[in-house]
């Protein structure tokens, strides 16, 4: 009698997870998720919280793209970036307007006023010499600007906007 029960129960446990295996071979594969890699918030004059964007990697790409090349003072030689210039991503974010600060992994926090964002000036950047940044070199997403281009951009409160390991806008209007 034991022996059959042992029989039963094995042909049952083999039956089931043929089953299992079956039914999820036939589920239909679920749509690739790209994960969130910045936060857009929208804040009213009280700092109450009005709207909130979340973009992917593959939104930011869909923007129109930017490219230079420059030296920094961060690193040694010719770099090229590419990415969007900050006035094109607030035109997709239709910020025409307010307070805009951008903050990063580590907390560290800057202002860049509506004023200084102008193609050839700050760029979201999301590739660096033709490849992705990982967090451990200053991505995935780095705010750049063409530094060669103009002697504005070689200041110290210019250096200090380009945050790096960008994760989060905060328009304020
Ligand atoms: N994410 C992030 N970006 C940052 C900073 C920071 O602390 N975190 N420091 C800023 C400041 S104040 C300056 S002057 C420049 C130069 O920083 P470094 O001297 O550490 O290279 O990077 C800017 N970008
Ligand atoms: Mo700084």
């Amino acid at each position: 009698m034991l022996r059959f029960v042992l029989l039963w129960l094995m042909a049952v446990t083999v039956s089931f997870s043929g089953i299992t295996a079956a039914t999820v071979e036939t589920e239909p594969k679920p749509a690739p998720t790209q994960p969130p890699v910045l936060n857009v918030v929208f804040l009213d004059q009280n700092e109450a919280q009005t709207a909130d964007r979340v973009l992917t990697m593959a939104d930011i790409q869909a923007l129109p793209a930017a490219e230079f090349t420059t030296t920094t003072i961060w690193t040694e030689g010719e770099q090229q970036f590419r990415g969007v210039w900050l006035s094109d991503l607030m035109t997709y974010l239709e910020v025409s307007d307010g307070t805009i600060f951008f903050s990063a992994l580590n907390e560290y926090m800057i202002e860049i006023t509506l004023a200084e964002m102008v193609p050839g000036g700050p760029m979201l950047a999301y590739e660096w010499n033709g490849i992705p940044m990982s967090p451990r070199d200053k991505g995935p997403l780095w705010i750049v600007f063409p530094y060669d281009s103009d002697q504005k951009f070689q200041s110290e409160s210019v250096y200090a906007q380009s945050i790096w390991q960008l994760d989060r806008i905060e328009v304020s209007r």
